[in-house]
């Protein structure tokens, strides 16, 4: 990969604190007796595109995860084809770097391939052919990779805020079913891989108790899982931070390791507060208050907030595994585009010009 001197530069500048602190200390070193810190990784960056991105990646954090290049409709998008370009680059580009490397997403309603559930008159398949539809994707996937990736969110996101299960087709066709068939599947591709089930909104009450009942009925079967994965998603209005600790703490006590896996804070006006892809909006300019940059005042509120999220997540270290960022600066943020297309948003640990947000800054400073 080219690297320019202008690129030295930033490098030295992020080392340094972005040149306002003299610190010889990164993200990872900072909490290295804590958790891992993790950041999604797209595709470009992977790929050599993002040299910037790949400098602050590779300083600051020991664990990567897949943004987009593992999911199904990605990288097996017609039912005898796989694409393993991008899903390749993204493993050896974590190996070179001897990071965690996390594997996102082997069964997930979104984003799934449109071949995956129906025949071929467009009805639903059967649950026998389902099953053997996960059972080859899951097995392919993951022995593809066997022995390299820490661990994979098995399951993403199939409990509704209110307890219930998703109506997707996975549960359609499967019933409950379909999460420990999942795990199974999974655990036989890779016995030694760590293996996770995955949500947002995890501070919901109803969704957490749903969730300790889950990971208790997968146990009771001795399927092996080890973590839940908190998405947290999050905004400076939302969620309580109380409930979120007890979620932490419920989920802690299952004996489970519990990781953030999707942190990222929307500074910008909240439209709702799910994170379900699905739920996009038309664009209203209201919403999209900060387009030249972001006021002072809500600067010094997110990075307040942020900084109580990190307390909470310190004192949690004894069952809190990882922290991971849904991307590493603001300008590639998914939520820059949800649930409105075309706004600014500020919700990552590193702004637009890759300097460290001061939260952190301050913190490495000290
Ligand atoms: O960040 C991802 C974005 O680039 C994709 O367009 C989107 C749809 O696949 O998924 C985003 O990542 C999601 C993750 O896979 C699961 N939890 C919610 C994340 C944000 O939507």
């Amino acid at each position: 990969m080219k690297t320019d001197f202008s690129d030295w530069v930033l490098a030295g500048m992020l080392f340094v604190g972005c040149g306002t602190a003299k610190s010889p200390v990164t993200v990872k070193e900072y909490f290295k007796n804590e958790f891992l810190i993790g950041a999604a990784i797209p595709v470009p960056h992977v790929k050599g595109l993002d040299a910037k991105a790949d400098s602050v990646v590779s300083l600051h954090f020991n664990s990567i995860v897949a943004e987009n290049c593992m999911k199904c409709g990605e990288i097996h998008p017609r039912k005898d084809e796989y694409y393993w370009d991008a899903a390749d680059a993204f493993v050896r580009y974590g190996e070179e770097r001897g990071m965690a490397v996390i594997g996102h997403v082997l069964v997930w309603h979104s984003q799934v391939a449109p071949w995956f559930f129906y025949d071929s008159a467009g009805s639903y398949v059967t649950p026998e052919e389902l099953k053997k539809r996960m059972h080859d994707h899951i097995v392919t996937v993951v022995g593809r990779y066997k022995g390299r990736i820490k661990g994979w969110d098995v399951v993403n996101e199939v409990i509704e805020d209110n307890g219930t299960y998703r109506r997707s087709p996975f549960y359609e066709i499967l019933g409950e079913e379909f999460i420990p068939l999942a795990f199974q599947y999974a655990h036989e591709a890779d016995p030694e891989a760590e293996l996770y089930i995955n949500d947002y909104s995890m501070a919901c009450p109803p969704k957490r108790e749903e969730y300790v009942r889950i990971v208790g009925e997968l146990r009771k079967r001795g399927l092996r899982i080890d973590g839940i994965g908190m998405q947290s998603h999050i905004g400076l209005d939302y969620p309580d931070l109380g409930e979120y600790e007890k979620s932490i703490e419920v989920f802690g006590n299952t004996g489970l390791q519990v990781m953030i896996t999707e942190l990222d804070m929307t500074a910008i006006p909240t439209v709702h507060k799910r994170a379900d892809v699905a739920d996009n909006v038309a664009f209203k300019a209201a919403f999209n208050p900060y387009k030249e940059g972001l006021p002072e005042n809500v600067s010094k509120q997110w990075n307040a907030r942020m900084d109580s999220v990190f307390q909470i997540y310190r004192k949690h270290s004894d069952v809190i595994s990882r922290v991971t960022w849904w991307g590493t600066h603001d300008g590639m943020s998914w939520r820059n585009d949800f649930p409105m297309r075309g706004r600014t948003d500020y919700p990552l640990l590193f702004d637009r010009e890759y300097r460290m947000k001061q939260f952190m800054e301050e913190k490495l400073a000290r």
